[in-house]
């Protein structure tokens, strides 16, 4: 394994920090599933453009790598090594009225965690074998489900295309062939292992087994977070009566990109804002004052359309859901204030 020398255009936290010495220091070694540093980086070696550049294999993956891990996330995340994460998704005394009672900008809202299971490594590293038995494992608690939350599962494997591209173009599956999952291990074995369950009225999702093991989601067309957000805390309470998750004291909840530590949670809306659109300083100030990122309207690596933009808190770790909750409150108030004014 030799040390990779970037472009000086490279701009992936993975090249800023990952000094010849602290290569030196990590290379050889390895963790108990047999995760290594090479496997860690090579997303952010093979795809230049990466703005992070880095996975992990297992929860240990952030203590063995932790000299590289710990800058990228103080840097990214502004979450310090000495620092640890708290949750809190009680939002009982939290008056978030309705943002757009008279549906003028927000066409949709969507609230999601990553999660993945205790006891196994990550999508990264995690045998064909595994997966399999992590799939069965979570549609069998899946399929318990009661109430407006209860579905059906629908495995990829056998999944018409046409079945597959409806649901990805209605916001509902996920992408496929990401070229930095596929680096990173994530879509080995594709489609094997791999699903959607989704309530009746498709408001309640779980992504089986793509850049986490659970992608677990509420959406619904307008702006009612409040009951979008409430949805998911009832799945949680559910699932997680059944289902143990990769926690831990410092980074809560383990996710396979060190992007979604902490909470795991992005709760977005699909908001159109064609004024802001042409008054970008005045929207990247508001993004930026409320700890927002901005997607397009297909998800990551994808643009606006129309003036609509997916914004989400960026905020996942070092904050509890209630705060991230409100960064994403405040800040959809604010644009849509800016917005009516401009
Ligand atoms: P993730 O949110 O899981 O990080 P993406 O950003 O790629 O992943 O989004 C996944 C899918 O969810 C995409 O099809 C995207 O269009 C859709 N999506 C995200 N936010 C919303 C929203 N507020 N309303 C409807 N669809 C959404
Ligand atoms: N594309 C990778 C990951 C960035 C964060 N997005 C995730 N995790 N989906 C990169 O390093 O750019």
């Amino acid at each position: 394994m030799t040390y990779p020398t970037f472009p000086p255009s490279t701009t992936s936290y993975l090249s800023k920090y990952l000094t010849k010495e602290l290569f030196e220091a990590l290379k050889d070694k390895k963790t108990v599933n047999g995760f290594t540093l090479d496997m860690a980086i090579k997303s952010g070696v093979e795809n230049l453009d990466s703005s992070i550049g880095v996975y992990a294999g297992d929860e240990e993956s952030y203590e063995l790598f932790a000299p590289l891990f710990d800058k990228i996330i103080e840097d990214y995340h502004g979450f310090g090594a000495n620092k640890r994460h708290k949750s809190d998704r009680d939002i009982h005394n939290k008056s978030y009225k309705e943002l757009d009672s008279k549906g003028e900008y927000i066409l949709s809202t969507r609230v999601r965690v990553g999660r993945n299971l205790a006891g196994f490594p990550l999508g990264t590293i995690i045998s064909k074998e595994q997966r399999y038995e992590l799939e069965q494992r979570v549609v069998d608690v899946l399929k318990e489900l009661k109430g407006e939350l209860e579905g059906e599962y629908y495995p990829l494997m056998g999944m018409s295309r046409e079945t597959q591209n409806r649901l990805i173009n209605d916001h509902f599956l996920f992408k496929e062939g990401d070229r930095f999952l596929e680096s990173a291990g994530l879509n080995r074995d594709w489609a094997e292992g791999r699903g959607i369950f989704h309530n009746y009225n498709k408001t309640f999702l779980v992504w089986v087994n793509e850049e986490d093991q659970l992608r677990i989601i509420s959406m619904q067309k307008g702006g009612n977070l409040k009951e979008v957000f409430e949805r998911l805390v009832t799945a949680l309470d559910a699932i997680e009566q059944k289902l143990s998750f990769s926690y831990s004291e410092r980074l809560g909840y383990i996710s396979s990109c060190p992007t979604n530590l902490g909470t795991a949670m992005r709760a977005s809306v699909h908001i159109k804002l064609p004024k802001l659109a042409n008054n970008i300083d005045k929207f990247n100030s508001i993004i930026k004052k409320y700890h927002l990122q901005i997607r397009g309207v297909d998800g990551e690596h994808t643009q606006s359309k129309g003036a609509v933009f997916d914004i989400s808190n960026r905020r996942r770790l070092g904050v509890t859901e209630v705060e991230a909750l409100d960064d994403i409150y405040s800040g959809v108030e604010a644009l849509i204030e800016a917005e009516r004014v401009s």
